[in-house]
């Protein structure tokens, strides 16, 4: 499967915009079949937006089950004889799709894209009604897992064991696309560098009748061509060639050419950055080079609209990460839009890609506290339906993001249960999963404090130690000195392992503008004293190569008495107003060079 592109060949409609909305409160659409006519009592919502914040009233924002959502599209006169597709870039948790009455296709998961085919059901020139039913639950079957249990009073409640508010809805673009019917239907490129020559190895999947032929041609970034090479599989050499690497997202231009003799039948282009990416002992290196990791673990999370995307807010965001002086982030705790990688890409940024994963971990919820009483790994709960469908979101990550120079290592899942012998029968398939789909990156987990050293029965998979902890907030509160002597302990525990390191979360909730002179929790005082805590630690272990404060902005989360109108983790406040801390790791960052 292929994002829409506009080339030569190929075109694209956007589809966003207000389309008529209905919360289906009582769970009847699909019985009385809304898709069939204009969605009854409608009113109306964005595309795309998270729909909770967007609705005032509680049990609307709340709501748990099946969202309406339906908008008429006009198919383009002249994509006669084409393809037609519709994309969806995101619908959470998962989407069922008519047009007119009849069912096009589904889609499980809900931060990944899915294309459906509509070649047959809709006519150019012609308009049509395209009804989507996204629900929004969580089982112990779905990644991220949940379960609806009664709450005191027998009313039926989603709960889940993540930390993030369920934010649901049409999170990001839908598009209308049209392609040959003779076509692309996949590029992989991977890059290699023999001495200054830069090597990009493609392969090509096309939709084709025996006779055709592929030609690959390799532009940089002022459009020169630079290489070229006919074939499925072709070899493109670059003499001299520039380097993509962490603050220097160099990119060049791959166009993918389907040609019957000299006539054009598909083109498709890729975003190509040359870079290589090795794990060697303790050190991570880009290019032969070590690097070390300085970012933030951060969350798809703005006012308003939630998970939505907005080209204005990844803007900003980007902009906050340049000024502070990251070089890299991971997208905890689901994969993050499209055009948050292509840039990512551009702005030399590493990204640790992660996976929906996120609470398979039934001793934990809302960071530490919650739900409990479950039984992580078991028939009952997470079980052999809920493996396969997180092998199917590995699969399907991969697929989308394979091509993104920026992604330099995979995450499986953040903090899991893992210390058990459960945990790695359930992981062991997994890391074959993704280790298959992705032959050329590191790949693994994100460590969670239960799991400490040397407890942990899935760091034996893993490439790279991520590990998060919060010595000095959840254990150690304002014991800043014990837990600077537990932390170091742990840590030199993991290092005699012998594989770099990630500290992939540590940071204290903070009020912005809450000062204290005695520097107690919660104030950015202690913010402070706990970070160079961490510095201090996290400088005396060679084989920590990077840093990822938790979080870059504070966040929505599910209410509760831990949490003052969501996480207060973050360096820069919901708004992205630096807290005090967030000049302190600027300098800190400016100044880091990798450990040799
Ligand atoms: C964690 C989780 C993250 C939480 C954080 C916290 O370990 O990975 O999702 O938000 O702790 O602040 O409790």
């Amino acid at each position: 499967m292929l994002r829409p592109q506009d080339t030569a060949t190929r075109e694209r409609k956007n589809l966003d915009g207000l389309w008529d909305f209905r919360i289906d409160r009582d769970g009847v659409g699909r019985a009385e079949n809304w898709q069939d006519a204009p969605l009854p009592h409608a009113r109306p919502m964005a595309v795309p937006a998270s729909f909770n914040d967007l609705v005032l009233d509680k049990a609307d924002r709340d709501h748990f089950g099946d969202l309406w959502y339906a908008t008429t599209v006009r198919v383009p006169r002249g994509w006669d004889g084409q393809r037609i597709t519709a994309y969806v870039e995101s619908a959470t948790h998962r989407a069922t799709v008519w047009v007119e009455g009849t069912e096009v296709g589904s889609h499980e998961g809900g931060y990944l894209p899915f294309e459906i085919d509509l070649t047959d059901v809709v006519r150019p020139g012609e308009e049509f009604r395209l009804t989507f039913c996204v629900n929004n639950t969580l089982s112990f079957e779905s990644i991220p897992p949940g379960v609806i249990e009664p709450d005191v009073a027998g009313i039926p409640r989603q709960r889940y064991w993540h930390d993030f508010f369920n934010y649901a809805g049409i999170h990001r673009s839908v598009w209308l696309a049209a392609s040959p019917k003779e076509r692309i239907e996949d590029v992989t490129v991977v890059t290699d560098i023999e001495d200054a020559t830069g090597v990009v190895r493609v392969a090509t999947d096309a939709a084709a009748s025996g006779n055709l032929t592929v030609r690959t041609i390799l532009a940089d970034a002022e459009g020169v061509e630079v290489a070229r090479a006919d074939g499925v599989r072709t070899e493109l050499r670059v003499p001299d060639a520039h380097l993509w690497a962490p603050g220097r997202g160099y990119l060049y231009d791959l166009l993918v050419q389907l040609l019957d003799g000299d006539d054009l039948v598909d083109e498709y282009r890729v975003a190509v950055g040359i870079r290589t990416i090795e794990v060697r002992g303790t050190q991570f290196l880009v290019n032969g080079e070590p690097v070390y990791f300085t970012g933030f673990g951060m969350h798809d999370d703005h006012n308003a609209i939630g998970k939505g995307h907005s080209d204005a807010n990844l803007l900003r965001d980007f902009a906050c990460l340049e000024w502070i002086n990251a070089n890299s982030v991971r997208t905890s705790h689901y994969p993050y839009s499209e055009a948050f990688m292509d840039h990512a890409d551009e702005m030399g940024i590493m990204v640790i890609d992660e996976t929906p994963a996120v609470g398979l971990n039934m001793g934990i919820g809302g960071g530490i506290f919650g739900t409990q009483g479950y039984t992580t790994f078991s028939p009952e709960t997470v079980n052999d339906a809920t493996q396969a469908n997180h092998a199917a979101v590995i699969r399907e990550l991969i697929a989308r993001d394979k091509n993104h120079p920026s992604v330099v290592l995979w995450s499986l899942a953040n903090e899991p249960e893992s210390e058990t012998d459960a945990a790695a029968d359930y992981f062991r398939p997994l890391f074959d999963v993704a280790r298959e789909a992705d032959p050329t990156r590191p790949v693994s987990i994100v460590n969670v404090m239960m799991a400490r050293y040397p407890t942990c029965k899935v760091a034996q998979f893993c490439d790279v130690f991520m590990i998060n902890r919060y010595y000095g907030w959840y254990v150690f509160l304002d014991e800043l000195d014990i837990a600077e002597q537990a932390w170091r302990g742990e840590l030199e525990g993991w290092a005699s392992e012998g594989k770099p390191i990630i500290i992939t979360e540590y940071g204290a909730d903070t009020l912005a503008g809450l000062h204290d002179l005695k520097g107690g929790p919660w104030s950015e005082e202690y913010q402070r004293a706990y970070f160079e805590m961490n510095s201090r630690v996290f400088d005396s272990v060679d084989a920590v190569v990077g840093e990822h404060p938790w979080a870059f902005a504070d966040f929505q989360t599910t209410p509760s008495i831990v949490r003052v109108d969501g996480n207060k983790k973050g360096i820069f406040t919901r708004e992205r107003h630096p807290k005090g801390i967030a000049h302190y790791l600027r300098e800190r960052w400016a100044a880091i060079e990798p450990k040799r």
